[in-house]
């Protein structure tokens, strides 16, 4: 959409407020607290999804990002007892829990030698007997195994327990990680940092400065990372905002984050079972306001295997320009929450197919949105990863 479009939209438009968001929007203006609430709770959804459009557009073009990655869960068993969380066995059950040797994990990660991917997603329970020595231990035999493989690791809650029981400080910590292989962190375990929401859904693991701490320390030492905020139980726009508003503070300061990935609570097998889930309308809302608000972060992502194929195709038209990856793997924590995605696993040409059909432009990228392939014009042969 060209900006005389749009500009015809907000002319259109009856409320002055929201009039005066599309105009700060298209003039590159940083959206105050309040008018991310507004946009919440007052704008049309056509309205916000066109000025979402028109942002992702003039940012990426019709580009839309996947990569090609496979995930391991190190262990289900979890310390801690996050309230929507169907996944992990408590370490008092921890018979109904599963945790993997360094072996183990080294043959996943063989099991894709000569295949094209280019990054393993690395996150899980946090279990008190897997700590700081045996991970940098992991990470250093996947890098003599394959050096060029993008190891993407561990959420702030698995990292601040390690540091915290080999008694490293987060500096300490983070430069060892970063020495044996670490090479960025994904978004998990920010769940909502205002501590009012924090406290009822996720009381005793890392604190909202304790995950802002440790993404910022990875920003120093030179590493990415992503940012994700868990939406759609018992909190309120105020704190989605609140949530939006630290992250964009730090990334003024480091600019060390990619990409912001909303993720939608899913209510089967948790203690929130009787929250009822986001509608459609509430989904494609939060994609457009985060891109709008998070005016300084690259990219937003739509997590697939969270919100199911179809939806995260139509968040596409909604802000988003990037749809995870191939993710070939067993990732248990969304099929256990109620994902209609049981297994989830795309082939490439599935997830091409999926990007073409919203005539958008499909393009491989590495963790680090260095482009691999334009697929554009790509002819898939049988059996073709
Ligand atoms: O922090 C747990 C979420 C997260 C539920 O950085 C749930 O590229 C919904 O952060 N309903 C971990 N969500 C996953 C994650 C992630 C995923 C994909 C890519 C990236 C990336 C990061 O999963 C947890 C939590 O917020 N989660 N239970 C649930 N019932
Ligand atoms: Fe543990 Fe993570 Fe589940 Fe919380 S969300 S209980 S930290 S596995």
């Amino acid at each position: 959409m060209n900006t005389k479009n749009i500009q015809v939209i907000i002319d259109a438009e009856k409320d002055s407020r929201l009039q005066q968001i599309g105009n700060k929007v298209i003039h590159n203006e940083r959206l105050s607290f309040d008018e991310g609430v507004y946009l919440f709770e007052k704008a049309p959804l056509p309205y916000v999804g066109a000025l979402a459009n028109w942002k992702r557009e003039s940012l990426h073009g019709n580009k839309t990002y996947f990569n090609k990655n496979f995930h391991i869960e190190p262990t289900n068993v979890c310390v801690f007892s996050c309230k929507f969380c169907s996944y992990s066995k408590l370490y008092a059950h921890k018979e109904e829990g599963w945790e993997l040797t360094i072996d183990q994990m080294l043959n996943i990660v063989k099991s894709y030698d000569g295949k094209p991917v280019t990054e393993v997603h690395i996150v899980g329970g946090v279990h008190p007997k897997l700590t700081l020595p045996f991970f940098l231990e992991l990470m250093r035999a996947i890098k003599a195994h394959r050096p060029e493989l993008h190891i993407k690791a561990f959420t702030p809650v698995e990292l601040e327990y390690m540091f915290r029981k080999a008694n490293v400080s987060t500096q300490e910590g983070m430069r060892l990680a970063h020495e044996a292989g670490l090479d960025s962190l994904p978004g998990g375990g920010a769940e909502i940092f205002h501590p009012e929401i924090r406290e009822q859904i996720c009381a005793d693991k890392a604190t909202a400065d304790q995950w802002l701490e440790i993404h910022k320390t990875a920003h120093e030492l030179g590493m990415h990372s992503n940012a994700t905020l868990l939406y759609g139980h018992i909190e309120k726009f105020e704190h989605r905002i609140d949530h939006m508003e630290r992250l964009r503070q730090l990334q003024d300061q480091t600019k060390g984050f990619n990409t912001f990935i909303p993720l939608k609570f899913r209510n089967e097998g948790n203690d929130m079972s009787h929250v009822p889930e986001s509608t459609l309308a509430n989904d494609l809302r939060m994609y457009a306001v985060s891109r709008l608000y998070l005016d300084n972060f690259p990219h937003v992502k739509a997590y697939w295997p969270m919100l199911g194929r179809d939806v995260a195709q139509l968040t596409l038209s909604y802000g988003v320009n990037d749809i995870d990856g191939t993710i070939d793997d067993t990732t248990k924590i969304y099929s256990m929450a109620g994902s209609e995605e049981q297994t989830p696993a795309m082939t490439t040409e599935q997830l091409v197919r999926l990007i073409k059909q919203v005539n958008r432009q499909p393009i491989e990228r590495g963790t680090l949105y260095d482009v691999i392939k334009d697929y554009s014009n790509h002819e898939f042969v049988e059996g073709e990863l």
